[in-house]
């Protein structure tokens, strides 16, 4: 009998690599158009990304950075408003096509769709940055479900994302794959009763993902071999029948 009903995609990281050159630039356009002097180097957005949502980081950042920062208009205004220029700077880097999707994202879920799999986003990203992306690489009718940003009241590491989801396609968690890239969205989905595969990237590399199913530099192709960095499976790349053998 064929456990695996259905898959539930991460967007930031796991469908496309878009937090170093494509968040990460888009809030310091957001600052150099509100006349702020602030700029989140790579190095140091890296340490920002514990923190999951864009306005969530803004006001970590304020605290933890900024402390002496007096804003005319009321605090949770003024992040609402940094963060609204910054979805506009963000959504104009993917339209651009500055950002694309990551190795074996399109393939396997083309090939999902075709063994009649379900699919889900689960994402803490905003909601206008997953439709245009979804938009400009895929088709959103193949995702039953588009959990984003606000739609829970707190974000990955907690589960609610991942719950929310499940309680939407009304599966049991066992007949579900999650794919993910980072420690917390790890946290989640386990929290959520997920098995979770985690494609790696520039800022998850070094992570705790011991609890896992498989970790993997990406998804590969059939022609670009992915690096199998825990967990047992020596294919060259995620098809639906690898991902049926981990479930
Ligand atoms: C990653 C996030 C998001 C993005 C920024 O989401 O934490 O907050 O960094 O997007 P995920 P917003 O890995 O769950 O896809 O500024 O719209 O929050
Ligand atoms: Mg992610």
């Amino acid at each position: 009998m064929n456990r695996l009903k259905a898959l539930i995609f991460d967007v930031d990281g796991t469908l496309a690599n878009t937090e170093r050159d494509g968040h990460r630039v888009a809030f310091n356009r957001a600052f150099e158009e509100a006349k702020l002097n602030w700029n989140w180097s790579v190095d140091f957005y890296g340490e920002l990304l514990t923190i999951s949502g864009g306005k969530e980081r803004i006001k970590y950042y304020l605290h933890k950075y900024q402390p002496d920062f007096k804003s005319q208009e009321d605090i949770t205004d003024f992040v609402a408003y940094i963060h609204k220029l910054k979805t506009k700077h963000y959504l104009q880097l993917l339209r651009s096509g500055a950002i694309k999707l990551r190795p074996g994202a399109k393939r396997l879920i083309e090939e999902a769709r075709q063994s009649g799999i379900r699919m889900a986003i689960a994402t803490t990203t905003s909601f206008p940055n997953v439709i245009a992306l979804l938009e400009k690489y895929l088709d959103l009718d193949w995702f039953e479900v588009i959990a984003a940003g606000d739609i829970v009241a707190n974000k990955k590491p907690a589960p609610d994302v991942y719950n929310y989801v499940l309680q939407k396609m009304k599966l049991p968690a066992k007949n579900f794959l999650v794919l993910e890239d980072s420690d917390n969205g790890l946290e989640s989905a386990i929290a959520a009763g997920l098995k979770t595969i985690i494609t790696v990237n520039n800022y998850t590399a070094k992570q705790d993902f011991r609890r896992a199913a498989l970790v993997v530099s990406d998804l590969g192709e059939p022609d670009r071999a992915c690096e199998v960095l825990q967990g047992n499976f020596n294919g060259d790349y995620l098809d639906v029948a690898s991902l049926r053998s981990l479930i």
